[in-house]
């Protein structure tokens, strides 16, 4: 039986696609960007539909359309002129085609000694938003190249460095190719495999074993697991999606995901000024889902979840294993050890992993979402994989663009994530506290001058809810439902627990930070609205910017007694070092969901002792 929640299968897609191409308003030049449950709550709809977003023809226009899939209607059919959907997989390939046929390319690449076209790699990147004429009213996107001399080389190692092409990819027409000067190719091959690097010795055999079977069940899209309940799924764009989250029957989130993600570089050069991938919204942390293989990308006992996902062409695809499930030890829960009567308490905690991992070009991102046993809820994003690199040659070191391996260097850049945590935490209305543990003034009450305690700060307006972390005053951001007590007479609460994050540090006056304004602050909040879904927009590609949070923020809408919607903007800022290359070992970052008198007490007291520890 069908949850209503459960992403398209490959037949509803099918109905979808067919509705959409029999309503005569398309051409066979259609490509399909996404086909996706719409699961937005409006009142007044009933029944599963879809949503989807489909590019005419060459031009920047796309239509959204809404089909019912019990009746195949067609029920809604919005154009939308001057803006892109995420680049298309096989319109990529119509721009390395392209390139591969542009006389001027190959000479350039003649006058750096190379002639054999398949040892050229070719990179298409979104290319931003800066004003440029010949960009107007086309779905671009900007060539960058690597040398293999060998179809197996790292790439990323041979940057043809000095030689660009702007593409429109939807023609298959190389606009303008730009030749800065040609950059002597490093040496290092740059390899990462085994053949290259004979495996250390020393690792003892270590098994994780689960002899009768794993701990949680799994009922299509639903999971149970140690009080838990939720829905997952992997949206083509946002990744893994989780759904009704809720704890012993309480709910915590209706619906949590990354809704966008930006990676902005930090070098001002001509050939890297113009670098900022929204990973989500112009690539696809969904569609671009591993296959996860056991044993490698997840240990243990392990199910999987497939992810069925529409081609351009409107076909349905099926990402094997797209979703990994598993339990995996995480060391000790809580502890006690009775100085006077020397009784010990100890428990193990065990975890609920939900992850999937998504490869866009050079860089490999790990989204795992933990399911703690104390009813504690974590994402943690591990960042891997091959950093965009630049070829230097002799010249000098830049301070944007640090030296990784002779001749080679990679520019500043950061990852920052935003997540979208649709809350519903004991009920629909919530409110947001900011809490800051501050100081106390010295003085009557505060004789020692020892005094500190939290400080709390009800965000009523969106404008208000604009916050940044501040790990010096350890501040967090509590989701509350007033209407509901716990044992104490608090109102019950999740708080989102920031780690030290940074913001975006583009200038203000720079083409991203009007594009990625959601990366200008930690936190945002927002009443829900069922359009209201992506943090940069729905169509970041080619956006000029505005669109998203800092545009809907901008009304300054009342955040009390209503449905909120917290945003979290949070991530890492990579300065390369040689540490990093060839490939780059994982870095986290991410954020927790903490009961905050949630429960009347440790909810983590009844886990069983470990058979170890009797006696
Ligand atoms: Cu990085």
């Amino acid at each position: 039986m069908a949850h209503p929640l459960d992403p398209l299968t490959p037949e509803e897609i099918g109905v979808a696609v067919a509705a959409v191409r029999a309503s005569g308003r398309l051409t066979d030049g259609a490509r399909f960007s996404t086909v996706t449950l719409d699961d937005a709550r409006r009142p007044g709809t009933t029944g599963r539909r879809a949503r989807l977003v489909v590019v005419p023809g060459p031009e920047a226009s796309l239509v959204e359309a809404t089909v019912v899939l019990a009746t195949g209607d067609v029920v809604g059919w919005e154009s939308h002129d001057g803006v892109r959907p995420a680049l298309g997989f096989g319109e990529s390939l119509g721009a390395i085609a392209a390139l591969h046929e542009h006389e001027g390319f190959r000479a350039a690449l003649a006058a750096r000694g190379i002639t054999d076209l398949g040892k050229v790699q070719v990179d298409p990147w979104p290319t931003g938003s800066f004003g440029i004429a010949t960009e107007e009213g086309r779905r671009v996107a900007r060539c960058i190249c690597y040398y293999r001399e060998e179809p197996g080389d790292n790439g990323y190692a041979r940057p043809i460095e000095g030689l660009q092409a702007l593409v429109d990819m939807a023609r298959g027409e190389v606009l303008e190719l730009l030749d800065t000067g040609i950059v002597p190719l490093p040496d290092d091959p740059g390899s990462y495999f085994p053949e290259d690097h004979p495996p250390r010795a020393g690792l003892a055999p270590l098994a994780i074993t689960q002899p009768q079977g794993v701990g949680f069940a799994v009922d299509g899209h639903e999971l149970r697991w140690q009080g838990w309940s939720l829905h997952v799924s992997l949206d083509p764009l946002e990744g893994i999606v989780l759904r009704d989250v809720a704890y012993d029957g309480r709910s915590i989130l209706r619906r949590a995901s990354i809704s966008e993600m930006v990676v902005p570089y930090g070098d001002p050069g001509p050939l890297h000024g113009w670098k900022n991938a929204f990973d989500a919204g112009e690539w696809g942390l969904g569609r671009l889902a591993n296959s996860l293989t056991h044993g490698c990308d997840c240990l243990g006992e392990i199910r999987y979840l497939d992810a069925a996902i529409a081609d351009e062409q409107g076909s349905a695809g099926t990402i094997a294993n797209a979703i990994c499930l598993h339990e995996e030890d995480a060391g000790i829960l809580w502890k006690h050890q009775d100085l006077f009567t020397g009784r010990t308490e100890v428990r193990r905690k065990r975890r609920l992993v939900v992850s999937s991992i998504a490869t866009v070009g050079n860089y490999e991102y790990g989204f795992y979402w933990y399911l703690h046993q104390d009813a504690s809820l974590e994402l943690e994003v591990k960042l891997t994989g091959i950093m965009s690199t630049k070829g230097t040659g002799e010249g000098r070191p830049e301070p944007y663009s640090p030296a990784i391996a002779p001749g080679l260097a990679a520019p500043v850049h950061q990852h920052l994530f935003c997540a979208r945590l649709d809350v519903a935490v004991d009920g629909p209305v919530n409110e947001v506290h900011e809490v800051d543990v501050a100081p106390l003034p010295a003085g009557d009450g505060n004789p020692w001058a020892n005094g500190f305690a939290p400080v709390v700060t009800r965000l009523t307006s969106e404008r208000r809810a604009r916050r940044l972390a501040d790990p010096a005053r350890s501040r967090s951001w509590a989701v509350v439902n007033p209407a509901v007590r716990n044992a104490v007479g608090q109102p019950v609460a999740y708080r989102l627990v920031p780690r030290a994050t940074p913001t975006l540090l583009a200038g203000e006056g720079s083409s991203i930070a009007a594009r990625a304004g959601f990366a200008t602050r930690n936190l945002w909040v927002t009443p829900y609205h069922p359009g209201e879904r992506r943090a940069a927009g729905d169509f970041p590609n080619q956006h000029p910017g505005g669109a998203g949070l800092p545009g809907w923020t901008a009304a300054d809408r009342s955040l009390v007694g209503t449905e909120v919607v917290v945003w979290h903007t949070f991530g890492v800022t990579h300065v390369p070092r040689p540490e990093d290359w060839p490939v780059m070992p994982v870095e986290t970052t991410g954020f927790q969901l903490l009961p905050i008198g949630f429960f009347d007490r440790n909810p983590a007291l009844d886990v069983p002792r470990p058979d170890q520890c009797d006696g």
